[in-house]
Protein backbone atom coordinates (compact mmCIF):
# COMPACT_ATOMS: atom_id res chain seq x y z
CA UNK A 1 0.00 0.00 0.00
CA UNK A 2 0.88 3.59 -1.13
CA UNK A 3 1.43 5.79 2.03
CA UNK A 4 0.05 8.83 2.49
CA UNK A 5 2.11 11.88 3.04
CA UNK A 6 0.35 13.69 5.32
CA UNK A 7 2.23 17.01 5.22
CA UNK A 8 2.48 19.16 2.56
CA UNK A 9 5.77 21.51 2.38
CA UNK A 10 4.84 24.90 1.08
CA UNK A 11 8.70 25.35 0.52
CA UNK A 12 12.09 23.34 0.03
CA UNK A 13 13.25 25.18 3.36
CA UNK A 14 10.50 23.47 5.13
CA UNK A 15 10.85 20.18 3.94
CA UNK A 16 14.57 19.96 3.95
CA UNK A 17 14.45 20.86 8.20
CA UNK A 18 11.54 18.19 8.51
CA UNK A 19 14.04 15.62 7.34
CA UNK A 20 16.75 16.78 8.54
CA UNK A 21 15.50 16.56 12.12
CA UNK A 22 14.01 13.26 11.47
CA UNK A 23 16.94 11.71 10.15
CA UNK A 24 19.46 10.17 12.53
CA UNK A 25 22.18 11.63 13.08
CA UNK A 26 20.61 14.92 12.44
CA UNK A 27 21.80 17.58 9.71
CA UNK A 28 20.69 20.64 8.47
CA UNK A 29 22.13 22.21 5.25
CA UNK A 30 24.13 25.33 5.42
CA UNK A 31 22.76 27.52 2.45
CA UNK A 32 19.79 28.30 4.95
CA UNK A 33 22.48 29.88 7.03
CA UNK A 34 22.17 33.35 5.05
CA UNK A 35 19.00 35.29 5.23
CA UNK A 36 19.89 39.11 6.03
CA UNK A 37 21.46 37.87 9.47
CA UNK A 38 23.44 35.55 8.17
CA UNK A 39 24.64 37.64 5.78
CA UNK A 40 25.85 40.06 8.36
CA UNK A 41 27.44 37.77 10.28
CA UNK A 42 29.03 36.25 7.35
CA UNK A 43 30.54 39.59 6.27
CA UNK A 44 31.76 40.13 10.09
CA UNK A 45 33.68 36.62 9.70
CA UNK A 46 35.13 37.50 6.40
CA UNK A 47 36.51 40.93 8.73
CA UNK A 48 37.81 38.13 11.25
CA UNK A 49 41.78 38.25 11.37
CA UNK A 50 41.25 34.35 11.98
CA UNK A 51 39.22 33.94 8.77
CA UNK A 52 42.38 33.85 6.42
CA UNK A 53 40.70 32.62 3.26
CA UNK A 54 39.00 36.14 2.52
CA UNK A 55 42.64 38.09 2.82
CA UNK A 56 44.02 35.06 0.73
CA UNK A 57 42.04 35.51 -2.47
CA UNK A 58 42.13 39.35 -1.76
CA UNK A 59 46.07 38.89 -2.50
CA UNK A 60 45.93 37.15 -5.13
CA UNK A 61 43.49 39.29 -6.90
CA UNK A 62 45.94 42.29 -5.77
CA UNK A 63 49.45 41.17 -6.29
CA UNK A 64 48.45 39.15 -9.83
CA UNK A 65 45.90 41.53 -11.10
CA UNK A 66 47.99 42.01 -14.67
CA UNK A 67 48.03 38.52 -14.95
CA UNK A 68 44.81 37.64 -14.43
CA UNK A 69 43.92 40.50 -17.10
CA UNK A 70 46.45 38.71 -19.41
CA UNK A 71 45.11 35.33 -19.12
CA UNK A 72 41.56 36.68 -19.41
CA UNK A 73 41.83 39.06 -22.44
CA UNK A 74 44.10 36.85 -24.42
CA UNK A 75 42.78 35.69 -27.85
CA UNK A 76 39.58 37.65 -28.03
CA UNK A 77 38.07 40.41 -29.08
CA UNK A 78 35.82 40.84 -26.15
CA UNK A 79 34.19 38.02 -23.43
CA UNK A 80 31.53 37.69 -20.84
CA UNK A 81 33.13 38.13 -17.38
CA UNK A 82 30.45 36.06 -15.44
CA UNK A 83 30.36 35.90 -11.59
CA UNK A 84 28.71 32.69 -9.83
CA UNK A 85 27.13 34.19 -6.29
CA UNK A 86 27.76 38.02 -6.91
CA UNK A 87 28.51 38.49 -3.04
CA UNK A 88 29.87 42.52 -2.74
CA UNK A 89 32.35 42.26 -5.26
CA UNK A 90 35.54 43.22 -3.16
CA UNK A 91 37.80 41.05 -5.15
CA UNK A 92 36.28 41.09 -8.22
CA UNK A 93 36.01 44.91 -8.42
CA UNK A 94 39.69 44.77 -8.23
CA UNK A 95 39.91 43.07 -11.44
CA UNK A 96 37.33 45.47 -13.08
CA UNK A 97 39.43 48.32 -12.50
CA UNK A 98 42.40 46.61 -14.16
CA UNK A 99 40.50 45.11 -17.13
CA UNK A 100 39.06 48.72 -17.38
CA UNK A 101 42.71 50.45 -17.16
CA UNK A 102 43.67 47.96 -19.84
CA UNK A 103 40.21 48.82 -22.06
CA UNK A 104 39.84 45.46 -22.36
CA UNK A 105 36.40 45.22 -23.45
CA UNK A 106 33.80 42.77 -21.54
CA UNK A 107 30.72 42.86 -19.88
CA UNK A 108 29.92 41.67 -15.98
CA UNK A 109 27.27 39.71 -15.67
CA UNK A 110 26.98 39.04 -11.95
CA UNK A 111 24.81 36.50 -10.84
CA UNK A 112 22.76 35.73 -7.47
CA UNK A 113 19.70 34.31 -6.33
CA UNK A 114 19.37 37.50 -4.61
CA UNK A 115 18.07 41.27 -6.39
CA UNK A 116 18.86 42.53 -3.60
CA UNK A 117 22.38 41.79 -3.32
CA UNK A 118 22.59 42.49 -7.05
CA UNK A 119 21.05 45.65 -6.70
CA UNK A 120 23.47 46.54 -3.95
CA UNK A 121 26.25 45.33 -6.21
CA UNK A 122 24.86 47.64 -8.92
CA UNK A 123 24.55 50.56 -7.21
CA UNK A 124 28.48 50.45 -5.74
CA UNK A 125 29.52 49.23 -9.07
CA UNK A 126 27.91 52.57 -10.56
CA UNK A 127 29.30 54.47 -7.82
CA UNK A 128 32.98 53.35 -7.72
CA UNK A 129 33.93 52.15 -11.14
CA UNK A 130 31.05 53.66 -13.50
CA UNK A 131 33.01 52.45 -16.34
CA UNK A 132 32.22 48.93 -16.03
CA UNK A 133 28.89 47.43 -18.09
CA UNK A 134 27.26 45.30 -15.61
CA UNK A 135 24.67 43.17 -16.44
CA UNK A 136 22.86 41.54 -13.64
CA UNK A 137 21.77 38.31 -13.79
CA UNK A 138 19.27 37.19 -11.20
CA UNK A 139 18.54 32.95 -10.68
CA UNK A 140 19.99 30.35 -10.13
CA UNK A 141 23.42 29.55 -11.48
CA UNK A 142 22.39 27.17 -13.65
CA UNK A 143 19.51 28.95 -14.95
CA UNK A 144 21.36 32.36 -15.81
CA UNK A 145 24.54 30.27 -16.92
CA UNK A 146 22.19 28.25 -19.72
CA UNK A 147 20.36 31.40 -20.63
CA UNK A 148 23.75 33.51 -21.16
CA UNK A 149 25.61 30.66 -23.40
CA UNK A 150 22.32 30.47 -25.22
CA UNK A 151 22.11 34.00 -25.95
CA UNK A 152 25.95 34.60 -26.77
CA UNK A 153 28.71 33.58 -29.15
CA UNK A 154 31.20 35.64 -27.42
CA UNK A 155 34.37 34.15 -24.57
CA UNK A 156 32.79 33.34 -21.55
CA UNK A 157 35.29 33.74 -18.33
CA UNK A 158 33.38 32.14 -15.38
CA UNK A 159 34.18 33.23 -11.52
CA UNK A 160 33.53 30.89 -8.59
CA UNK A 161 35.34 32.36 -5.42
CA UNK A 162 35.57 32.11 -2.32
CA UNK A 163 36.25 28.17 -2.24
CA UNK A 164 32.50 28.45 -2.27
CA UNK A 165 33.03 25.11 -3.80
CA UNK A 166 33.96 23.54 -0.43
CA UNK A 167 30.67 23.35 0.82
CA UNK A 168 30.14 20.57 -1.26
CA UNK A 169 31.07 16.63 -1.04
CA UNK A 170 33.44 15.50 -3.66
CA UNK A 171 30.62 14.11 -5.68
CA UNK A 172 28.19 16.91 -5.95
CA UNK A 173 31.55 19.21 -6.53
CA UNK A 174 31.76 17.06 -9.82
CA UNK A 175 28.09 17.14 -10.31
CA UNK A 176 28.62 21.23 -10.10
CA UNK A 177 32.01 21.31 -11.60
CA UNK A 178 30.66 19.19 -14.89
CA UNK A 179 27.06 20.89 -15.12
CA UNK A 180 29.31 24.37 -15.59
CA UNK A 181 31.99 22.31 -18.10
CA UNK A 182 28.87 21.41 -20.27
CA UNK A 183 27.99 25.01 -20.67
CA UNK A 184 31.66 26.15 -22.35
CA UNK A 185 32.68 26.13 -25.04
CA UNK A 186 37.07 25.85 -26.05
CA UNK A 187 38.55 29.09 -24.91
CA UNK A 188 36.03 30.02 -22.28
CA UNK A 189 37.54 29.64 -18.64
CA UNK A 190 36.74 29.03 -15.32
CA UNK A 191 38.45 30.11 -12.05
CA UNK A 192 37.52 28.94 -9.16
CA UNK A 193 38.73 29.56 -5.61
CA UNK A 194 39.87 26.14 -3.84
CA UNK A 195 41.18 26.56 0.04
CA UNK A 196 43.91 24.30 0.76
CA UNK A 197 45.15 22.06 3.27
CA UNK A 198 47.49 23.74 6.16
CA UNK A 199 48.47 23.43 9.20
CA UNK A 200 45.27 22.09 11.09
CA UNK A 201 45.00 24.52 13.75
CA UNK A 202 44.81 27.32 11.57
CA UNK A 203 41.50 25.61 9.82
CA UNK A 204 40.21 25.12 13.77
CA UNK A 205 40.85 28.79 14.24
CA UNK A 206 39.19 30.27 11.62
CA UNK A 207 35.89 28.27 12.10
CA UNK A 208 36.14 28.51 15.80
CA UNK A 209 36.80 31.81 16.64
CA UNK A 210 37.31 33.20 20.08
CA UNK A 211 34.68 36.02 19.97
CA UNK A 212 31.99 33.49 18.95
CA UNK A 213 30.73 34.85 15.65
CA UNK A 214 31.23 31.54 13.79
CA UNK A 215 28.81 29.94 16.48
CA UNK A 216 26.38 32.97 16.04
CA UNK A 217 26.52 32.23 12.22
CA UNK A 218 26.34 28.00 13.07
CA UNK A 219 23.16 29.07 15.09
CA UNK A 220 21.95 31.42 12.75
CA UNK A 221 19.73 28.40 11.34
CA UNK A 222 18.23 27.51 14.53
CA UNK A 223 16.81 31.32 14.57
CA UNK A 224 15.62 31.02 11.28
CA UNK A 225 13.83 27.86 12.21
CA UNK A 226 12.00 29.84 15.44
CA UNK A 227 11.55 33.11 13.28
CA UNK A 228 10.00 31.74 9.95
CA UNK A 229 8.60 28.41 11.11
CA UNK A 230 7.36 28.81 14.35
CA UNK A 231 10.45 26.65 16.12
CA UNK A 232 11.12 27.32 20.11
CA UNK A 233 14.94 26.20 19.69
CA UNK A 234 17.12 27.74 22.72
CA UNK A 235 20.20 28.50 20.92
CA UNK A 236 21.72 28.98 24.40
CA UNK A 237 21.66 24.73 24.36
CA UNK A 238 23.43 24.28 21.73
CA UNK A 239 27.37 24.27 21.45
CA UNK A 240 29.07 24.94 18.15
CA UNK A 241 31.41 22.16 17.73
CA UNK A 242 34.06 22.34 14.59
CA UNK A 243 36.11 18.80 13.63
CA UNK A 244 38.85 18.79 11.05
CA UNK A 245 39.99 15.63 9.37
CA UNK A 246 43.79 16.87 8.00
CA UNK A 247 43.67 13.38 5.96
CA UNK A 248 40.32 13.81 4.17
CA UNK A 249 40.88 17.49 4.30
CA UNK A 250 36.76 18.07 5.28
CA UNK A 251 35.87 20.52 8.17
CA UNK A 252 32.21 19.71 9.21
CA UNK A 253 30.25 22.20 11.63
CA UNK A 254 27.93 20.42 14.32
CA UNK A 255 25.53 22.05 16.61
CA UNK A 256 25.96 19.78 19.89
CA UNK A 257 22.27 19.66 21.92
CA UNK A 258 23.84 20.20 25.73
CA UNK A 259 20.62 18.40 27.14
CA UNK A 260 18.15 16.31 26.59
CA UNK A 261 15.38 18.86 25.24
CA UNK A 262 12.41 18.81 22.88
CA UNK A 263 12.33 21.53 20.76
CA UNK A 264 9.02 22.06 19.10
CA UNK A 265 8.09 23.46 14.95
CA UNK A 266 4.76 24.77 14.37
CA UNK A 267 4.88 24.73 10.88
CA UNK A 268 6.01 20.99 10.59
CA UNK A 269 3.91 19.67 12.84
CA UNK A 270 7.25 18.03 14.87
CA UNK A 271 8.51 17.61 18.17
CA UNK A 272 12.43 16.92 17.18
CA UNK A 273 13.68 15.13 20.75
CA UNK A 274 17.35 15.40 21.25
CA UNK A 275 19.26 13.23 23.66
CA UNK A 276 22.15 15.04 25.51
CA UNK A 277 25.07 15.53 23.26
CA UNK A 278 23.12 14.77 20.49
CA UNK A 279 24.66 16.52 16.89
CA UNK A 280 22.97 18.57 14.00
CA UNK A 281 25.45 18.35 10.98
CA UNK A 282 25.26 21.75 9.48
CA UNK A 283 28.15 22.49 7.18
CA UNK A 284 30.86 21.20 5.59
CA UNK A 285 34.16 23.22 4.25
CA UNK A 286 36.38 21.12 2.20
CA UNK A 287 40.16 21.82 2.01
CA UNK A 288 41.99 20.60 -1.32
CA UNK A 289 45.71 19.61 -2.84
CA UNK A 290 46.61 20.11 -5.78
CA UNK A 291 46.18 15.84 -6.45
CA UNK A 292 42.58 16.54 -5.20
CA UNK A 293 41.44 19.44 -8.04
CA UNK A 294 43.22 17.73 -10.62
CA UNK A 295 41.16 14.75 -9.75
CA UNK A 296 38.11 16.71 -9.94
CA UNK A 297 38.71 18.58 -13.27
CA UNK A 298 39.65 14.94 -14.62
CA UNK A 299 36.34 13.25 -13.29
CA UNK A 300 34.35 16.50 -14.74
CA UNK A 301 35.72 17.08 -18.09
CA UNK A 302 37.92 19.77 -17.22
CA UNK A 303 41.60 20.65 -17.32
CA UNK A 304 43.80 22.82 -15.09
CA UNK A 305 45.61 25.65 -17.42
CA UNK A 306 46.86 27.16 -14.91
CA UNK A 307 46.96 28.31 -10.81
CA UNK A 308 47.45 31.56 -8.49
CA UNK A 309 48.65 31.03 -4.88
CA UNK A 310 48.73 33.97 -2.34
CA UNK A 311 52.02 34.51 -0.87
CA UNK A 312 50.95 32.71 2.08
CA UNK A 313 50.31 29.42 0.35
CA UNK A 314 46.97 29.05 2.27
CA UNK A 315 44.45 29.21 -0.79
CA UNK A 316 44.41 28.88 -4.71
CA UNK A 317 42.43 29.80 -7.90
CA UNK A 318 42.82 27.24 -10.08
CA UNK A 319 42.06 28.17 -13.84
CA UNK A 320 39.82 25.39 -15.79
CA UNK A 321 39.62 25.04 -19.43
CA UNK A 322 37.35 22.53 -21.32
CA UNK A 323 39.11 19.17 -21.45
C1 LIG B 1 31.18 30.82 2.30
C2 LIG B 1 31.19 28.46 2.25
C3 LIG B 1 33.20 29.65 1.77
O1 LIG B 1 32.98 27.38 4.38
O2 LIG B 1 34.55 28.87 4.60
C4 LIG B 1 32.63 30.56 7.09
C5 LIG B 1 31.26 29.70 5.06
N1 LIG B 1 31.36 28.87 7.43
N2 LIG B 1 32.73 30.20 8.38
C6 LIG B 1 33.38 28.55 4.39
C7 LIG B 1 31.75 29.71 6.49
C8 LIG B 1 31.96 29.19 8.59
C9 LIG B 1 32.38 29.68 4.05
N3 LIG B 1 31.97 29.64 2.62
Amino acid sequence: MQKQTETLFETQFEEEVHTGLTDYPKHLSSKYFYDEKGDKLFQDIMNMPEYYLTNAEFDIFSTQTEKITQLFAKDSESFNLIELGAGDGMKTKILLQNLIDNKVDFDYLPIDISQNVLDQLSNSLKNEIPEVPVKPQQGTYFEALEKIAALTEAKKVILFLGSNIGNLLHPQAIEFLTQVQKLMREGDLFFVGFDQKKNPQTILDAYNDQTGITAAFNKNILARINSELGGNFDLDKFLHWEVYNPETGTAKSYLVSKEQQSVTIEKLDLIADFAPWETIHTEISQKYDDKTVEWLAEKSGLQIETQFTDSKNQYKNYVFKKA
